[in-house]
């Protein structure tokens, strides 16, 4: 929306609120400016209202965050909705994050954990399978910090390095020496244009911030979205939020279904390095219904009449584009446009997470608009043109009801949003018709054509915490022999090292009874195979949502426990040498240790041993406290000097092993 239209809207609300202002059941009126008394403003938006345009350029914008008790905010320009930040290919973003948080409590009691009565039984070790070591529970700090998901742009300070540069809130611990940082990004010339995002990443309260309202899209454009917008075709940028999770934090052990037999009770031997799948955490039933949002406004469930629902207007005969972000905690989309009998109207798909839809050589892919639901994950995008309906024909747009597992969340059908034809077309500012768009080469092109330097597996598991600080462990780890599963915890050293330029093939395994994602920071992978299914098509993706693990039966030569697998190859550029986290991106498990550190070595440099350990949150350690392995930190010694010192002001760690 532009600043004018916005301004419009607002005054509109203005003159709502009065005419209702009467009334003392009505809720408080949408008023998005940040005040001392509202620093979120009040209300919440109506249906279908777009969030203001922010266009930080090189000189720079601001985004504060400001909590109002359990809400947290993005604060630009004075107004409290997060920004949709817009930004050309090739060109310098520079975003100052400053921290306002003034009750850091109030994120942990979004974190809070349920209450076991009895302790759970740590898993025990077995000859032939993985140790499994158990996490621990992280303290909210109220740090805060900034992720730009999805952009290739370095994971070094000032650009996108998560984790160790933070900014400390205006109440509560300071353990990253500042209330401000600004970030200097530089989009690449050739960085896919379209639709990225942006929320916090300091491990351990990434959802419970989120879910209280940090998160915004970014807009990477380039000469599609002028070519759309010369053609008079209107854009639309979307995005999903979830406003709770039920089930965060909770080992429902009561509803835990019988572990059977598994694993540890199969007549084929172990090889060695074998999954303890016995001791999963097996079914369970999570029967609340998350709250998600659209833009801000509550999405209903049920049969809702169609006024509580944004409205949007496409003029007869034409289409619009629309950018759709599942900023979601942890709920799946399955999307479709669909009419009042049900039948889906044909979308075309035109780009996901970002990349428009192109080959492995760069060349720009048209596929045939389909009326299969489309798939996002939660962190995942998705863009495409939807025609406006036959005039009198009523569509939606719909979120279907998805199987996620029986471990997973309850995800029933939802209406998002209705859709009609009419209004006028938008006006087309020059010649009707569009002017070739030459598009830059794709980043991420290439990567099939590559040699494959190493093929890894890469497992994903997860265990009831032991203890009565009950919580769900969740393991990402290399699956090789002599591997031991630890949850991520802030400060670990990488897992994997690799040098800039290769390539690799990994196979994520999910051995779990819920979906489970994998996202990487940084990079674009091309998805190869799903459960074996090889794509005819393969897709570029930076999130991609992996299959759960099936039961094959205790006599199964495979084993008892077939894990969902998806198979992906990607490349590591010299320009993203830097340690790049990879993770879950439903962010209760990132938080709770689905998460890993892959280090890029910038080819021919040398290995710095390091002197000092990055910042850790306070945690009050439900066991004896952690070490950090020393690493190699040629990062932190690259860094100017005023940051290194940041960075290096942290507590020192004991060594002894964990
Ligand atoms: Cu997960």
């Amino acid at each position: 929306m532009t600043r004018a239209r916005h301004a419009l809207a607002l005054a509109l609300l203005a003159a709502s609120a009065q005419a209702v202002a009467a009334s003392v059941a009505e809720p408080p009126a949408f008023d998005p400016r940040s005040t001392e008394a509202a620093p979120c403003g009040t209300g919440v938006p109506p249906p279908g209202l777009e969030a203001p345009e922010l266009r930080p350029r090189a000189a720079g914008a601001t985004l504060t965050v400001r909590q109002d008790g359990n809400r947290l905010c993005y604060v630009a320009n004075g107004v409290a909705q997060a920004p949709v930040i817009r930004a050309r290919q090739g060109e310098a973003l520079t975003l100052t994050l400053r921290n306002e948080i003034v009750d850091p409590s109030q994120i942990e009691a979004a974190m809070t954990p349920g209450t076991l009565k009895t302790a759970n039984a740590p898993v025990p070790e077995a000859a032939g399978y993985y140790k499994v070591v158990p996490g621990m529970r992280h303290t909210a700090t109220g740090a805060t910090n900034l992720h730009v998901h999805g952009l290739a742009v370095p994971p070094v300070a000032p650009q996108d390095e998560v984790l160790t540069v933070c900014t400390d809130p205006a109440v509560g611990p300071a353990s990253c020496g500042q209330r401000a940082f600004t970030y200097r990004y530089r989009i690449p010339a050739a960085m896919p244009e379209g639709l990225y995002w942006y929320h916090p990443h300091v491990h351990g309260e990434v959802q419970a911030q989120m879910l209280m309202g940090l998160t915004g899209a970014i807009v990477v454009e380039g000469p599609e979205h002028d070519a759309r917008r010369a053609a008079g075709i209107a854009e639309r940028v979307l995005v999903v939020r979830q406003t709770q999770d039920q089930d965060a934090g909770k080992t429902p052990a009561a509803a835990m279904t019988a572990a059977p037999a598994g694993a540890l009770a199969s007549p084929h031997p172990a090889s060695g390095h074998a999954i303890d799948t016995a001791h999963e955490l097996l079914c369970t039933s999570n029967a609340g219904i998350d709250q998600i949002s659209l833009d801000g406004a509550p999405v209903p469930l049920g049969e809702v009449p169609d006024a509580a629902l944004a409205r949007f207007e496409i003029a007869p005969g034409t289409r619009q584009y629309w950018q759709l972000l599942n900023a979601a905690t942890d709920a799946f989309l399955s999307l479709s446009v669909e009419d009042e009998l049900g039948h889906a109207l044909p979308l075309e798909i035109n780009a996901r997470d970002g990349s428009p839809l192109s080959d492995d050589a760069g060349r720009r892919l048209h596929p045939p608009p389909t009326t299969e639901p489309q798939s996002v994950p939660p962190g995942g995008r998705i863009e495409f043109f939807v025609a406006a309906p036959p005039p009198g024909v009523k569509a939606w747009l719909v979120t279907h009801a998805i199987d996620t597992g029986c471990a997973g969340d309850r995800l029933p059908e939802r209406r998002l949003a209705l859709l009609v034809a009419g209004g006028a077309a938008t006006p087309t500012p020059g010649a009707a018709a569009a002017p070739a768009a030459a598009t830059p080469r794709n980043l991420f092109a290439g990567v099939l054509s590559r040699k494959i330097d190493r093929r890894r597996v890469i497992a994903m598991a997860e265990y009831p915490r032991p203890g009565t600080a009950d919580q769900t462990d969740f393991y990402l780890f290399e699956r090789k022999p002599g591997a031991v599963l630890r949850p991520y915890m802030m400060g670990d050293a990488p897992a994997i090292t690799v040098k800039a330029g290769t390539t690799e093939e990994w196979l994520i395994e999910n051995w779990t009874n819920e979906l489970h994602t994998f996202h990487i920071h940084q990079l674009h992978f091309r998805v190869l195979d799903v459960d074996g299914q090889p794509s005819p098509a393969p897709e570029l993706l930076d999130v991609v949502e992996i299959p759960y693990a099936s039961a094959t039966g205790y006599r199964s030569p495979e084993g008892p426990v077939r894990p969902g697998r998806v198979r992906l190859r990607m490349n590591f550029p010299a320009d993203m040498a830097g340690d790049i986290p990879f993770h879950c991106h439903l962010v209760d498990h990132e938080d709770n240790g689905m998460m890993a550190v892959l280090r890029i070595l910038k080819t021919g440099s040398p290995a710095r041993p390091v002197t000092h350990a990055v910042p850790k949150p306070a945690r009050a350690s439900d066991r004896p406290a952690a070490a950090i392995a020393p690493t190699d930190d040629s990062r932190a010694a690259s860094l100017p000097a005023a940051l290194r010192e940041s960075i290096c002001r942290a507590k020192s760690v004991s060594s002894s092993s964990r």
